[in-house]
């Protein structure tokens, strides 16, 4: 008799932690659909819907592997998992005798479920050396958010739950609808433009959602600060910002209002490309039909004057009063669980972990939790290396960081490293020790990507192959070597204690899928009430919204918002731009990618085989380039190719080219890493004086067709 059950999950195939059904018939997984009865409302996407082909992909990590040729030869050694995590002790106590804890990093790639983890293990073993892209996306938000406000978190209040949905709606370089990122959902996003009023896009290029905006503003890129703080110009000359919000609950209005003076119409529109009459346009509408929320997309953060862009935004959300009110921007409470990241913050960083962080003394905001990863970088190729043990977890640094050739000189230089993943890539490559790592349909956790108002279960349906394991067993059990008294007995017990403030264990939240606070259980105007302080106000050094940072002045930054040209622009190199004509964009995502991951699942690869560069046709007629064809992209760091789509919807003097790419059926260790991924082209030289964030998509290029 067959036995056929159905199983309710979390997909993480990306962010977007859509609620799964999933049907298991003698121990196979037969179908996959979106489970209705969860927040993402039964939605799921291409990747999600892809995952029999990747969890019975022939090509899979199995067994636990040492390297026995030169580092990235290719020859491997089947070991066992305890003789894997004996040498990982081995070496890690081996490091940590000769160079003290900070000699350990430890890494991940972009969120995947197990950030607590990464920090938790880092911290257990006495070092602040994780190797995060936090700092290139996400974190500059956070960071920025959590200086003007004095808590860490705004997200976009689409839901209606305060019953007003927003009237204006600001995409800033993001494409939710695709990405599902950064505590947004993709569906609620969606179904609340039945409600919007003004639609407006920021971006180089046309998107799904700029075809049916009120208004899109084809921005040069990395000019967003400037056309923030014009914004700002023009709702205080006009008096049209929001009188109650402001007089009652900020600080430094006069000085905002000073600084932006400089901003002008006219001034702006030369900076970024836009009409003037455009950006008017735009002020008015957001100050005048409120509420409204901006969705920052992490284009912003992934440029080296993002910290100012960031905050020039906040500023634009506090002048028109969009916090805190329902339709705008919204601190979540959170479910009675508490955050999951009190699971690694419950542990002290010390004095000396901060002393050990790599980059912490030049990009204070950046790296003052982690480290910085370009400096890890520049370190290890100078040979005056702190990181001597690198431990990594998912994550391709070698794809994600800027200067592929300079990173991966880099990696050759480590003394040992780590690496866990599903499949060899790159980075796997060049491990000495490589673990395989089980798949969300292969594990029991607990998922929180993103929206801070909930948590969701990952219930097993399947056994991994081989002797793969789950990343939060791999992390467990390594802590359990390193620190016993901070890690946990099994996994099911580290789960019961993650879960233990709602009163409840693993076995009940997993029957449970979803732990929520969802609409009346919210709070509006927090700041009007005791919530953060007594007779009302926000947690930041002042009580207030600071438009002047108190903290930032402390610090010794400019505590006004400012623009910055982007380090190497029309503008800013203007002779290396007679050279290279063209501003290079890398990133925008694609719907059935995520970042380097997914080339190898023959369903999605049947989408969009080869990376794509997207061209204007007038440019690429003045190039001699044709639709489909391969083209060069030079900058002065190198150069790759990719095929060129013509797109009369980009900026004619912008192009946009595929980010993190490699070929996996190409040969290793490298994959065609360095004729196919844009990080051959972007610069680690400039970087964000707060965060540290390099020039990963506004720089200088040419382009032509490959002979
Ligand atoms: N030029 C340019 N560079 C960029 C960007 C850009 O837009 N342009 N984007 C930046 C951003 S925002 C980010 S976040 C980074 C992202 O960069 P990464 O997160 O490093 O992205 P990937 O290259 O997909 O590497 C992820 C690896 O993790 C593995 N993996 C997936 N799931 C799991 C799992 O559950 N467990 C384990 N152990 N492994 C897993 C995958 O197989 C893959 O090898 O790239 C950054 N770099
Ligand atoms: N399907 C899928 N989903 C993903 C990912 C994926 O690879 N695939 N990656 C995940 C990750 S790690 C992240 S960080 C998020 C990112 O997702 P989002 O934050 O939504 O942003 P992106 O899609 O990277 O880029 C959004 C837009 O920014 C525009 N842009 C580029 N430069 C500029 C600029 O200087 N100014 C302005 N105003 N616009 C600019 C691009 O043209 C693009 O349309 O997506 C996550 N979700
Ligand atoms: S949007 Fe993300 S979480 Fe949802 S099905 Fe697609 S990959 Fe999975
Ligand atoms: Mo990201």
């Amino acid at each position: 008799m067959s036995e056929k059950k159905i199983i309710k999950t979390t997909c993480k195939s990306c962010h977007g932690g859509c609620g799964v059904l999933v049907t298991v018939e003698n121990g196979t997984i037969i179908h996959i659909e979106g489970n209705p009865d969860t927040p993402t409302l039964g939605t799921m996407c291409s990747k999600g819907l892809s995952s029999i082909q990747h969890i019975n992909h022939p090509d899979r990590l199995k067994y636990p592997l040492k390297r026995t040729g030169k580092r990235g030869e290719g020859k491997w050694q089947r070991i066992s998992w305890d003789e894997a995590l004996d040498t990982i002790e081995s070496k890690m106590k081996e490091s940590i005798e000769k160079y003290g804890p900070s000699s350990i990093a430890v890494s991940q790639g972009t969120g995947r479920g197990y950030n607590r983890y990464t920090h938790r293990l880092a911290r257990s073993i006495g070092t602040a050396n994780i190797i995060t892209p936090g700092y290139i996306c996400h974190s500059p938000r956070l960071g920025m958010y959590g200086l003007v406000t004095g808590y860490g978190r705004l997200y976009c209040d689409y839901h209606g739950w305060g019953g007003e949905f927003p009237k204006t709606q600001i995409s800033w370089a993001k494409q939710l609808e695709i990405s599902s990122a950064d505590s947004e959902m993709a569906v609620w996003f969606l179904n609340s433009l039945k409600h919007v009023k003004n639609l407006i896009v920021i971006d180089p290029r046309e998107t799904a959602l700029s075809s049916r905006a009120t208004l899109w503003l084809q921005i040069r890129p990395g000019t967003d600060a400037a056309l923030a703080l014009g914004m700002i110009n023009i709702i205080i000359n006009e008096g049209l910002w929001d009188k109650e919000f402001v007089d009652n609950w900020t600080y430094g209005f006069d000085k905002l209002k000073e600084r932006v003076q400089e901003y002008t119409p006219e001034k702006v529109a030369e900076i970024t490309w836009l009409k003037k009459e455009d950006i008017i346009k735009a002020a008015r509408l957001f100050a005048e039909d409120t509420p409204g929320c901006i969705q920052v997309g992490s284009s912003l953060e992934r440029q080296a004057n993002c910290g100012q862009t960031v905050r020039s935004i906040i500023c634009l959300l506090g002048v028109t009063g969009n916090i805190e009110r329902p339709g705008s921007m919204m601190s979540w409470i959170v479910p009675d669980s508490g955050l999951l990241e009190e699971f690694f913050q419950e542990l002290p960083l010390t004095d000396e972990m901060r002393k050990g962080i790599v980059g912490s003394e030049t990009y204070r905001m950046g790296a003052a939790r982690t480290a910085h990863s370009d400096s890890v970088v520049k370190q290890l190729v100078n040979g005056d290396s702190v990181v001597k043990v690198w431990f990594s977890v998912g994550g391709q640094q070698i794809l994600h960081l800027a200067n592929t050739q300079e990173v991966l000189q880099a990696i050759h230089n480590v003394d040992f490293l780590v690496h866990a993943d599903q499949f060899m890539g790159p980075m796997a490559e060049h491990a000495d020790i490589l673990l395989p790592a089980a798949h969300w349909l292969e594990m029991d956790d607990i998922y929180n990507m993103h929206p801070r108002f909930m948590i969701e279960a990952i219930n097993k349906t399947v056994d991994p192959p081989g002797e793969a394991w789950p990343d939060n067993k791999i992390f467990n059990e390594v802590g359990r070597r390193m620190a016993p008294d901070l890690w946990f007995e099994n996994v099911e017990k580290m789960l019961d204690y993650t879960v233990r403030k709602a009163n409840i264990t693993w076995k009940d939240f997993s029957k449970m899928g979803v732990l929520a606070k969802i609409g009346k259980d919210q709070i509006y105007y927090k700041y009007k009430t005791d919530y953060w302080k007594k007779g009302g106000g926000f947690p930041a050094p002042t009580g207030k919204f600071e438009f002047f940072s108190t903290v930032l002045e402390d610090m010794g930054y400019d505590a006004l918002p400012y623009f910055q040209e982007p380090g190497e622009s029309p503008v800013s190199t203007p002779e290396l731009a007679k050279e290279y004509p063209l501003v290079l964009s890398t990133g925008y995502r694609q719907p059935f990618y995520f970042l380097s991951q997914y080339r190898n699942i023959p369903w999605l690869r049947s989408f969009q085989k080869d990376p794509v560069v997207q061209i204007h046709p007038d440019t690429a007629k003045e190039y001699g380039i044709e639709d489909g064809d391969w083209a060069w992209i030079e900058s002065p760091r190198g150069r790759i190719k990719q095929k060129a789509r013509l797109f009369p919807g980009i900026h004619p003097k912008v192009i946009m080219a595929t980010a993190n790419c490699f070929n996996p059926e190409e040969p290793g260790p490298l994959h065609g890493l360095l004729t196919s991924n844009p990080n051959v082209l972007t610069s680690n030289d400039h970087c964000d004086p707060m965060f540290g964030s390099p020039d990963l998509t506004a720089l200088l290029c040419k382009v032509y067709k490959v002979e």
